[in-house]
């Protein structure tokens, strides 16, 4: 049996084995060339995420948001750039995420480039050899789009039975369902001949159990998935209590996936920034606590907005095998709290938990988001394997590939049954 017994040897190993693990992105928001104009890719698309617009308006205080909202996207784009990359050095994660992307697509000299010029580099490519060429980069071998019967440009797609790509997998996310029942969803759903009444008269609990089975099977859906505020309690005496005890727990029972709770998100605190406008909140994980200890049959996917809350959430996760955290997300996606998180979750939950998910909206960030990411849990791996090795406890190499394996999709798959 040969063992790692060396600090450096150690090293080469996971240097080889980060860079050669496949990766499973369990929460994007890409799409598959099928959905046209919601596959978004390329550099205008990258300089206009909404982390970005965030940070260009923090350094415009004379910009106002109706200015910008009228620009065109390319305008925008320039806009941003100069703001953020060229006035100021793009020291930020998002904006040294889109110098990641260029220098590992294989742009050199990028101080001498303008934009037309990387506006040019990607015009001679095609989408879908640029898919390939991404999760080849990225090293990925699937992710998992987050579907929304609800937005019709997804919808009207859906209805046409796409052939998806087998590396985009699917997950139904149905926030209006339980945030917006009222006002979007029971409209929605009369509108799609569902017999439901919004004071849950009738056939409604059935009609809305229809609802979901249907989208899940239509989808082939991994897991169910909804945003939620942190102040989100359970039980509670209102339509989403009431739609998440009586329909989306024992549906995602019968269809044996997940419900994949993800808490935190005060939407939109400034309204005017639109999808940037949200916010982030420290939740009370006692709703959290109830659900997984009343539904033990129900799996819960989980991952938290505030860091505050991340602690709390290992010692959950010790304490019920039906809760599986995952990721570092959005405002929590920056080596300092990833390399927290990660460490804080070795040492709680071994190997057991799923590290990073990427939240891409634009195809290309799968190239910055899981190159930045590696660097950091690798950088956590080397520490906890070298104590292990300091302890007297040497691993092997395949044991080193099998643990990685895990973490970056293993422990995912295993979960999903
Ligand atoms: O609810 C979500 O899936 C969030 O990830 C998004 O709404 C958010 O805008 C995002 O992309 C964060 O990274
Ligand atoms: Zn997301």
């Amino acid at each position: 049996m040969q063992y790692i017994e060396s600090g450096a040897d150690l090293q080469q190993h996971l240097n080889r084995l980060t860079n050669e693990v496949k990766i499973i992105d369990i929460h994007t928001h890409i799409y598959d060339t099928p959905f046209n104009e919601l596959l978004l890719w390329g550099i205008d698309e990258l300089i206009n995420y909404h982390y970005l617009i965030a940070e260009l308006f923090r350094k415009s205080p004379h910009l106002s948001p109706e200015t910008f909202w009228a620009m065109s996207k390319s305008t925008q784009a320039e806009m941003i750039w100069e703001t953020l990359f060229l006035n100021h050095s793009p020291l930020s994660e998002a904006c040294r995420g889109v110098i990641t992307v260029l220098s590992q697509l294989g742009l050199q000299d990028l101080r001498t480039k303008s934009l037309d010029d990387i506006r040019a580099f990607f015009a001679q490519k095609n989408v879908a050899d640029y898919i390939n060429e991404v999760f080849r980069l990225a090293n990925i071998k699937t992710v998992v789009m987050t579907n929304d019967p609800f937005d019709e440009k997804e919808r009207r797609v859906w209805l046409q039975s796409p052939k998806i790509d087998a590396r985009f997998q699917t997950s139904l996310r149905i926030d209006p369902l339980l945030m917006q029942w009222e006002s979007v969803a029971c409209p929605q759903l009369q509108a799609w001949n569902y017999q439901v009444a919004a004071d849950f008269s009738g056939n409604t609990i059935n009609e809305i159990r229809r609802f979901l089975s249907e989208w899940l099977t239509r989808l082939n859906a991994l897991y169910l998935a909804v945003s939620l505020p942190p102040d989100f309690t359970f039980p509670e005496a209102s339509p989403r209590g009431k739609i998440i005890q009586e329909c989306i727990l024992p549906v995602c029972q019968k269809h044996h996936v997940p419900w994949a709770l993800m808490i935190g998100v005060k939407k939109l605190i400034n309204p005017d920034l639109k999808l940037a406008g949200d916010g982030v909140g420290k939740a009370d994980l006692t709703a959290l606590e109830t659900l997984v200890r009343r539904y033990p049959q129900n799996k819960f996917l989980v991952t938290l907005l505030s860091r505050e809350n991340q602690h709390e959430l290992c010692v959950l996760a010790r304490k019920f095998n039906n809760l599986l955290p995952f990721g570092c997300w959005w405002f929590l996606n920056n080596p300092s709290i990833i390399e927290e998180m990660t460490r804080e979750r070795l040492e709680l939950l071994g190997l057991g938990f799923i590290p990073q998910h990427s939240d891409a909206r634009v195809l290309d960030q799968l190239i910055y988001k899981w190159h930045h990411s590696k660097i950091i849990i690798k950088k956590i791996l080397f520490e906890k394997y070298a104590d292990l090795l300091s302890a007297g406890w040497p691993v092997t190499p395949d044991e080193l590939e099998r643990d990685l394996q895990n973490l970056f999709g293993g422990v995912f798959t295993d979960f999903i049954g």
